[in-house]
């Protein structure tokens, strides 16, 4: 889904029986951390949110500038998250490079999530 400000508010009608969240922030937008921050922050902040795993992508990579993947999770306070299960890959999506590697880390933590709560 879309990420711009105008899509934001349909995202709460997608969170009822929601097994993943793959959230994929601009490294290089570097003033607008704190934004892409607040936004995760509240989609994850619900009950039916509670302990769904969480796949961000650190994309733009590539970009000179860029905030690295580790700095980026921090900004993002992952770590502060003790039960929630999460993983942060780096990425660039115009050349494919970790998007791959995403989308397995998100299947295989929603397959956990999913036997875990049936
Ligand atoms: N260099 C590089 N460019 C990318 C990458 N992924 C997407 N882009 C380019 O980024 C542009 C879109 O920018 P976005 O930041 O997604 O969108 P935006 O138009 O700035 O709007 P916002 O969502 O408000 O930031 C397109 O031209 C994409 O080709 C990447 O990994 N590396
Ligand atoms: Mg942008």
């Amino acid at each position: 889904m879309g990420g711009q400000e105008r899509m934001r508010p349909l995202w709460r009608m997608y969170l009822r029986g929601t097994d993943g969240v793959l959230f994929v922030v601009d490294s290089a937008d570097r003033d607008r951390i704190p934004e892409a921050r607040e936004e995760l922050l509240r989609i994850l902040d619900t009950p039916e949110m509670k302990n769904v795993p969480l796949v961000v992508i650190a994309n733009k990579q590539d970009l000179p500038g860029s905030i690295d993947c580790k700095e980026l999770g921090k900004r993002l306070q992952l770590p502060q998250m003790s039960t929630r299960p999460w993983v942060l890959h780096g990425a660039c999506a115009t050349t494919g490079e970790g998007i791959c590697e995403s989308m397995e880390s998100l299947a295989k933590m929603v397959k956990e999530y999913k036997s875990k709560n049936k």
